[in-house]
């Protein structure tokens, strides 16, 4: 039975040259997946016995879950000081964590959505952390600028997730396959549970906000009226929790589609926190994932925030979502 933490050591003794870096930023994210674990899993007490553990009868205002699982990731990396830079969904410009002259063997950046699928919080549905690691491209001797920021997918070093379901999993590839580690929750260790996951071949499951459907391209629609067709082949699940809906069908088999509707033109998911690590992780799970007309990891991105059309899972439903694009 490995644990994260001796999984990271076994990984680190396979590079001689590896200067133990990369694995403090993983123990970085890891403590922060605790913390917000445990914070996720006292939502529902919090109206009642206050953010204090004191009764809260005037109900005062409680620190958003996202604000806060924000804060604790950005804590958890920027304390260390491992980090030479972090974007996250919850600001509006990356943050320099510190001047590089100061610790010049910091080379990571990470960039993360700390809490996704916030709609969730308030009805105990699973929610998710979602990040992805690169290693700055911009001269050490400086502070870290946009364009280490601004890398493309194909780029990562290492991306991840965490869903705080029924129990909290911390899924992560640095290109070597994908790995998932299930917290015991009483001693606050993570187990490996999910060891090499690969996306079977086919899959019977698509996920996909469809009450969007009058605004889709009319690829889009006659790909799922066609699905539709195919009597009982078919099967959707949607939680619209992006994490969940993508490990459920990294598990079972499945198509995740996010695409371009009236409200949202061009998708609603982030390109550099949402899409570039999950595709990373289908990829590396022997799926895929694309946009409208091109892998997911080769885009050149042009903004921190950016949203793209999304689209991954099997290789075989993929392949047949292509044939409509
Ligand atoms: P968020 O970053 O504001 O939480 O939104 C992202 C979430 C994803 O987890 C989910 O797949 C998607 O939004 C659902 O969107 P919709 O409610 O439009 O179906
Ligand atoms: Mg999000």
């Amino acid at each position: 039975m490995h644990t994260l933490g001796e999984f990271l050591i076994a990984s680190q003794q396979k590079h001689p040259a590896s200067t133990g870096e990369f694995s403090k930023v993983i123990h970085a994210l890891r403590l922060a997946a605790k913390v917000v674990s445990h914070k996720v899993n006292k939502a529902g007490l919090i109206d009642i016995i206050g953010a204090n553990g004191v009764t809260n009868a005037q109900g005062e205002s409680q620190q958003k879950l996202d604000v806060y699982a924000h804060e604790t990731f950005i804590g958890s990396l920027t304390n260390r000081k491992i980090v030479c830079g972090i974007a996250s969904e919850e600001a509006d410009d990356f943050i320099e964590v510190h001047n590089s002259t100061e610790n010049p063997e910091s080379k990571y950046i990470v960039l993360i959505d700390p809490l996704d699928g916030s709609s969730n919080i308030d009805v105990n549905v699973s929610l998710g952390t979602i990040f992805s690691i690169y290693k700055r491209i911009s001269p050490s001797t400086g502070p870290v600028t946009q364009e280490d920021f601004l890398q493309k997918g194909t780029e990562q070093v290492a991306a991840g997730y965490i869903l705080y379901g029924t129990s909290t999993l911390f899924v992560y590839t640095t290109g070597n396959g994908v790995n998932g580690f299930t917290l015991n929750p009483a001693i606050g260790t993570f187990y490996l549970s999910h060891p090499d996951i690969t996306l079977p071949p086919k899959g019977h499951i698509y996920s996909i906000n469809e009450a969007n459907f009058a605004t889709f391209p009319e690829s889009i629609k006659d790909f799922l009226k066609n699905r539709k067709a195919e009597d009982q082949k078919y099967t959707t699940r949607y939680i619209g929790s992006m994490v969940s809906d993508i490990h459920r069908n990294m598990l079972k088999g499945g198509l995740y589609l996010y695409p371009p509707n009236q409200k949202s033109p061009q998708g609603k998911l982030r390109l550099l926190y949402e899409c570039n690590p999950i595709a990373f992780i289908v990829e590396q799970a022997e799926g895929e994932a694309i946009s409208m007309d091109q892998r997911i990891m080769e885009i050149d991105p042009i903004t921190l925030h950016q949203r793209v059309p999304f689209f991954c899972g099997n290789k075989e439903m993929v392949a047949t979502l292509k044939s409509y694009l």
